[in-house]
């Protein structure tokens, strides 16, 4: 432990390596534009991911930041509750053609989403600059998830299928699609993508878990990711699950989400402890991990119901500092199922 961490704490001090690392890192500027753009989007759209993926190679590193915002500029198309579902069903579909269309654009969104929108054709620039065979798998996996998404955009969350299903669409196949990137680097084996598709399904269900009032309150009109297959069994209707007097439901309902979500964490530690680049490994692992800690934060915890559960920064700092290898993987599992054991 350093000074800093001698009088402050563990927290602390991550906390402030991180910050030394994270403004390093910003200080780095690309010299070309569209590049310049793409990362500085990039932290302002997902810190969280953003450090993560610049810790990558740079040949990978330039690739994953381009999936990552041309997945993202497709998601705030999904996401947008104003565009009228005739003019976005087609936009979800045809998106992989427009990648390769520099002019292309189609503004929504809002903050820094809508910049990203606007000022798309510097991604696109980026993305015409990427190997082919970044460029193929980055495309395969626009095209699956622009269907899938519209599939969607018709179509409620029933049943507990339809929820991994959705998962599927928007988060197992950036695992699929991240799998194919490692090998087309040259430094991966190619995963299998059941295995991938379960690193996506455990951090877009963790997010759907824990986002719940978000999402209930979302203007215009509120969206549902909870499957009414489970969420049926406590109340009529999902946004009753946020009323005062159905807490001791929610709570039920609450810890048999979080249940359905660590069904994937076998897969994950199955998909990491293959993985033989240090630095995909810490890439992958600092979500799960991440992920895990959340839906131990989570679980039987009403305030899910009342605003945003966030784990302490500090936390997310050492989470970020202390996961460097497989065995660091393993010891954060067994100690955050070992917190979750203990609140069942
Ligand atoms: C290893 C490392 C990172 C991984 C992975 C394996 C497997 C899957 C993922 C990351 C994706 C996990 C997504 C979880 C967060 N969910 C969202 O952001 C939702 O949008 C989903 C559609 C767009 C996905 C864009 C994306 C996300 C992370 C990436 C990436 C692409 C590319 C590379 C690395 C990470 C969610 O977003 C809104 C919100 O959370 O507020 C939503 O709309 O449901
Ligand atoms: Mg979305």
């Amino acid at each position: 432990m350093g000074v800093v961490g001698a009088v402050l704490g563990p927290e602390a001090e991550a906390l402030v390596r991180l910050r030394v690392a994270a403004g390093r890192l910003r200080r780095e500027v690309p010299a070309d534009e569209h590049w310049a753009f793409a990362y500085s989007m990039l932290h302002r759209v997902s810190r969280s991911f953003a450090l993560v993926i610049q810790q990558l190679g740079p040949d990978l590193r330039n690739a994953v930041c381009v999936f990552y915002l041309v997945l993202r500029a497709l998601d705030t198309v999904e996401d947008d509750t104003s565009i009228p579902t005739e003019v976005k069903v087609p936009i979800l579909q045809e998106f992989h053609h427009h990648i390769y269309n520099r002019d292309w654009h189609f503004s929504c969104g809002t903050k820094d989403y809508k910049i990203l929108m606007d000022k798309f054709h510097y991604v696109l620039t980026a993305f015409l600059e990427l190997g082919s065979g970044y460029q193929e798998a980055i495309e395969e996996i626009t095209r699956r998830m622009g269907a899938g998404m519209a599939k969607f955009i018709c179509k409620e969350v029933e049943t507990v299928d339809d929820y991994d299903e959705y998962c599927h669409y928007v988060a197992g196949l950036v695992g699929i699609g991240l799998s194919r990137l490692f090998h087309a680097a040259g430094l991966e084996d190619l995963a299998p993508e059941s295995l991938s598709n379960s690193m996506g399904l455990f951090l877009q269900k963790v997010n759907i878990t824990r986002d719940y009032l978000e999402d209930i309150n979302e203007i215009p009109k509120s969206r549902m990711f909870w499957p009414r297959e489970i969420w049926s069994k406590y109340v009529d209707k999902l946004e009753d699950l946020k009323y005062e007097e159905n807490s001791v439901k929610a709570v039920k309902c609450l810890n048999e989400m979080v249940t359905n979500g660590l069904i994937h964490t076998e897969d994950c530690l199955r998909y990491m402890s293959a993985l033989k680049d240090i630095a995909v490994l810490r890439f992958c692992a600092i979500p799960q991990v991440m992920a895990l800690a959340t839906y131990a934060l989570c679980y039987n915890n009403v305030n899910v119901f009342r605003g945003v559960v966030k784990m302490r920064r500090g936390l997310t700092a050492r989470i970020i500092n202390e996961t460097n290898s497989m065995s660091d993987v393993y010891t954060a599992f067994y100690e955050f199922s070992s917190l979750l054991e203990r609140k069942v």
